[in-house]
């Protein structure tokens, strides 16, 4: 159908672009899309991807890659291998890191984590020099919780009903919060937690940080992602936000003659 053939036909336009033969560590995302990414390097042949490790963001990444024939190599073992020092020349061993989003603002910041996955996400975004969002038209807004409606956070289950009252405090100002409030997912996370879904009410860009309102709930990604961080318990928050995660390089999905 026309969705998947424009998230198929946007990953290998970002392969085409972004990919080189010469990467020794690639990260890859969790979610439908990024499955397109792995299926166009897998193409290179093992002559190219043989001396490659691919950097998993989850159970399901890992499967993905591993079902592709390609290795994988997990965080902790990277680091290792590169013996990693934080904030050193080698603070970004990962040559680049491809992934999906929720949504995607007009200042390329991402809405992460639909697939519960975000903790993970984060973490080999920081180890990344690059990260190449594929996300099509559907993901892409002006602002942030335009069409997705919540901020999905990951928290340690025995805190999860303390932050799940703090995230209702925080947002409580918004009707969209009054009637649903922060839900728990079901899911039990890769790092054994729980997903809380926050709903706020449609963001502003961290270019109009002069008009950060919190009372009225007006949030910059920047700010928002500030704000639940802080929260006791939380252990990450699907926000990827320019200042504080990677810069993205989003792809123009409508691809020549594919409009979803
Ligand atoms: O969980 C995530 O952030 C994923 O990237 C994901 O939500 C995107 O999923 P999709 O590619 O299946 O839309």
């Amino acid at each position: 159908d026309l969705i998947e053939s424009a998230k198929r036909a946007a990953c290998r336009q970002a392969v085409a672009d972004h990919f080189n033969p010469s990467f020794t560590y690639v990260g890859i995302g969790s979610g439908s899309t990024v499955a397109y990414v792995v299926e166009a390097i897998a193409e290179h042949g093992a002559s190219v991807t043989g001396k490659m490790k691919f950097i998993p963001t989850g159970s399901g990444s890992t499967a993905l890659i591993r079902n592709a024939g390609l290795s994988v190599l997990q965080v902790p073992d990277l680091l290792l291998e590169v013996g990693f020092q934080p904030e050193s020349e080698s603070h970004q061993p990962i040559d680049i890191y491809f992934d999906g989003a929720d949504e995607v603002d007009a200042e390329l910041n991402c809405i992460k984590g639909g697939g519960a996955c975000h903790f993970q996400e984060k973490l080999v975004s920081r180890l990344a020099k690059r990260f190449i969002c594929v996300a099509d038209s559907r993901k892409r807004v002006d602002r942030l919780l335009t069409s997705w409606s919540y901020v999905p956070v990951e928290v340690s289950p025995m805190g999860a009903e303390y932050v799940r009252r703090e995230l209702l405090r925080l947002g409580s100002q918004d009707p969209k919060v009054r009637t649903s409030g922060p839900t728990f997912i079901s899911t039990i996370t890769d790092n054994h937690n729980h997903i809380i879904d926050a709903p706020f009410p449609t963001l502003l860009l961290n270019s109009e940080a002069d008009k950060l309102d919190p009372a009225k709930g007006l949030w910059t990604p920047d700010a928002l992602l500030a704000r639940i961080k802080r929260i006791f318990g939380v252990l990450e928050v699907g926000i990827f936000s320019g200042l504080n995660g990677p810069q993205v390089a989003q792809l123009d999905t409508d691809v020549e003659g594919v409009k979803p």
